[in-house]
């Protein structure tokens, strides 16, 4: 059986983090595609000498021309820029609208049949722009934040009640910005609900509503400590989490940026809600009751998605 083709548009922080765990995954061949001259080049050569020492079988090759992407089963878009400190997500939109519309081209004109995963921000935008330019089919894009997000939650409540990460599942939806919505209800340890746990006296209630706020500040965090740019290592993971399922039709329901329309009451829209991802893309939206308060959360975080794609729209080149 032929490896599988990963091409990987950006080739930067991130990019060179995927490019590193796919081949130790070894979940196929690497193109690093980038517009910087030798940096894709130069990465992919790096990785491709560590791997006799990793013992893995992964090819490496990088490029400045969209044709080394040519039937790549799967893209994972970084390309654009990335935060500095005091700058949110959004800021970045000028820039980043104009740089997706290329790489729309790029992928439609070069690998119209891959699963394409985003990782630009401002994510639930991007990925919108991505699939109006590639014209790819709604399942076949999707973009990564919620994993991240809630790998970010996981890990902070791991820290709080001392257990393993292993143990700790979570769940954030809408937006990847400061509208994100964690939902405790449906975060649990070992499957009792974080509610529960406040009432077993695990922590308080005060202590979850300030967990809950790290996690949407967790890129801003990282932001600020790095100083030169964003984080890098857990989004890469993310990524790569969302690829494998695809790739081994492993049908996770994960947290994801895809396109929803009727479910949640909405008409056509890219946000985070947690979807089955198998060898078909995303193989469905599922549906979660959300209480009162949830969906006004939701709904605020959509309604800000909204105005980021219609500030898309104005921003995308014309042609
Ligand atoms: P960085 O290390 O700057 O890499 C970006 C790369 O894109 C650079 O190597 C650039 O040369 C390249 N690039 C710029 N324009 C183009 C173009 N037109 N075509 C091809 N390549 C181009 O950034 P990074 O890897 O740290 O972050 C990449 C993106 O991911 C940024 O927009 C971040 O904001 C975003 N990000 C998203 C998350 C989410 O959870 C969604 C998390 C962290 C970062």
């Amino acid at each position: 059986m032929a490896r599988k083709k990963i091409a990987l548009v950006g080739s930067g922080n991130i990019g060179g983090t995927l490019a590193h765990l796919i081949g130790l995954k070894e979940l196929g061949d690497v193109v690093l595609f980038d517009i910087a001259e030798g940096i894709p080049q130069g990465k992919g050569l790096d990785i491709a000498e560590s791997t006799p020492i990793e013992g893995c079988d992964a090819a490496y090759a990088g490029a400045n021309d969209y044709s080394a992407i040519a039937g790549a089963d799967v893209v994972i878009v970084t390309a654009g820029v990335p935060r500095k400190p005091g700058m949110s997500r959004d800021d970045l939109i000028g820039i980043n609208a104009k740089v997706m519309a290329s790489v729309g081209k790029g992928i439609k004109e070069n690998c119209p049949d891959a699963f394409v995963i985003c990782i630009t921000n401002p994510l639930d935008a991007m990925v919108w722009v991505l699939r109006e330019v590639s014209g790819l089919p709604h399942n076949k894009v999707v973009g990564m934040a919620g994993v991240l997000d809630s790998a970010r939650f996981r890990y902070f409540l791991s820290e709080e009640f001392n257990v393993s990460v292993k143990d700790v599942t979570a769940f954030v939806l809408g937006g990847h910005g400061d509208t994100m919505v964690p939902l405790t209800r449906y975060s649990t340890v070992a499957g009792i609900p974080l509610p529960d746990l406040v009432k077993m006296g695990w922590t308080t209630q005060e202590k979850l509503d300030q967990i809950v706020q790290r996690t949407r500040d967790g890129g801003a965090e990282v932001v600020a400590l790095l100083k030169t740019g964003s984080a890098f290592y857990a989004p890469a993971a993310a990524a790569v989490q969302m690829a494998e399922a695809y790739l081994k039709d492993q049908r996770r329901l994960l947290p994801c940026a895809a396109w929803v329309e009727g479910q949640y009451g909405l008409d056509g829209i890219y946000v985070g809600v947690p979807v089955i991802i198998g060898e078909g893309g995303v193989e469905k939206v599922v549906e979660i009751e959300l209480s009162e308060s949830e969906k006004a959360e939701f709904n605020n975080s959509v309604e800000s998605v909204r105005g980021l794609i219609a500030k898309s729209k104005e921003l995308m080149p014309q042609d």
